[in-house]
């Protein structure tokens, strides 16, 4: 059998700028931890990333919370949009069924400091941002998701994740944005969830779909490789040391497991930062244990 590449060795395989730097980041901190910061304040927020930041390879972003002055814009806009539908509920009589589809995420307004913040802890501790925003719409719309509204993703997320249920679009929409920044997408090929749909002919047309853009995939969010495409970059989340589930589904594996599977990342959230936690010891057990099941796999 043929040596297994180290992480540095896979940086140039792909064409990919963010992948590349990814990789090699992940060989010089010696970890292939991401940490998933589902927190709802943004002082905790910065707080567990500079913690953590010496540990990780990624901080995986969970669609920032809305600040409340913006809720409170939100709400005006929400008055004013009733009066123009009562108004057009008027005015289009004999069209009963008026649209009411809303794209919040394209509204503009945003507190900036968070980003700025951000962007001071990646330079301190060098790491990759990805942002999970697992778009699902059409091209056109995904594109404006991805550059506009409060949050700009484009402008600060390293990588962005997507789900492949809308075809090719999806990714040549988001492509139009992330290429020319050096971006990179992650396809959702696999879910850890329990009763997901993600499995099967789906997760083998996604995997067909990620060649057919390698410029911009980078990789996927599955719980093993795939043999087809076996360069590209697999993040796999449902990671913890110490349960199997939680109360939603969500079900968990341990980095050995996935990591024998071919997962090049493991994603933990809950296990790092979670409730009675000291997010320091959990950062340095899950890098250990995720470092060590790569090293054994290479041997
Ligand atoms: F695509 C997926 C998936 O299939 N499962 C996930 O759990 C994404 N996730 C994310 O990983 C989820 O949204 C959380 O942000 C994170 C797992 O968090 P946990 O606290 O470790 O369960």
């Amino acid at each position: 059998t043929t040596k297994l590449k180290t992480y540095g060795e896979r940086a140039t395989s792909l064409p990919n700028k963010t992948a590349q730097e990814l990789l090699t980041l992940m060989e010089r901190k010696k970890s292939n931890l991401a940490v998933a910061l589902d927190v709802t304040t943004k002082q905790e927020f910065l707080d567990i990333a500079d913690k953590v930041g010496p540990y990780i390879c990624c901080l995986k972003v969970s669609h920032m919370q809305i600040p409340s002055s913006i809720i409170d814009s939100l709400k005006c806009l929400r008055i004013y949009l009733d009066v123009i539908n009562i108004w057009l509920q008027e005015s289009l009589k004999d069209y009963r069924r008026v649209p009411k589809m809303t794209h919040i995420d394209i509204l503009e307004d945003f507190d900036q400091d968070l980003i700025d913040k951000l962007k001071k802890l990646q330079k301190k501790h060098d790491f990759i941002i990805f942002e999970d925003r697992k778009f699902a719409d059409i091209g056109n719309t995904v594109k404006h998701q991805y550059s506009k509204g409060i949050y700009k993703i484009a402008e600060w997320a390293d990588i962005v994740d997507a789900h492949a249920i809308p075809g090719d679009g999806i990714i040549t929409g988001l492509k139009e944005i992330g290429l020319p920044l050096n971006r990179g997408l992650l396809l959702l090929a696999e879910m850890s969830s329990k009763g997901n749909l993600a499995t099967g002919a789906y997760t083998e047309a996604t995997i067909e779909m990620a060649k057919r853009h390698k410029d911009f995939v980078i990789g996927f969010i599955s719980g093993k490789k795939f043999n087809s495409c076996d360069e590209l970059i697999i993040m796999t989340p449902g990671i913890s040391l110490d349960i199997s589930n939680d109360d939603l589904g969500q079900q968990y594996k341990t980095p050995r497991n996935v990591i024998e599977n071919g997962s090049d990342i493991i994603i933990v959230g809950r296990g790092i930062y979670g409730k009675g936690k000291d997010a320091v010891v959990e950062a340095q057990r899950y890098r250990n244990a995720g470092w060590e099941a790569y090293l054994e796999k290479l041997e």
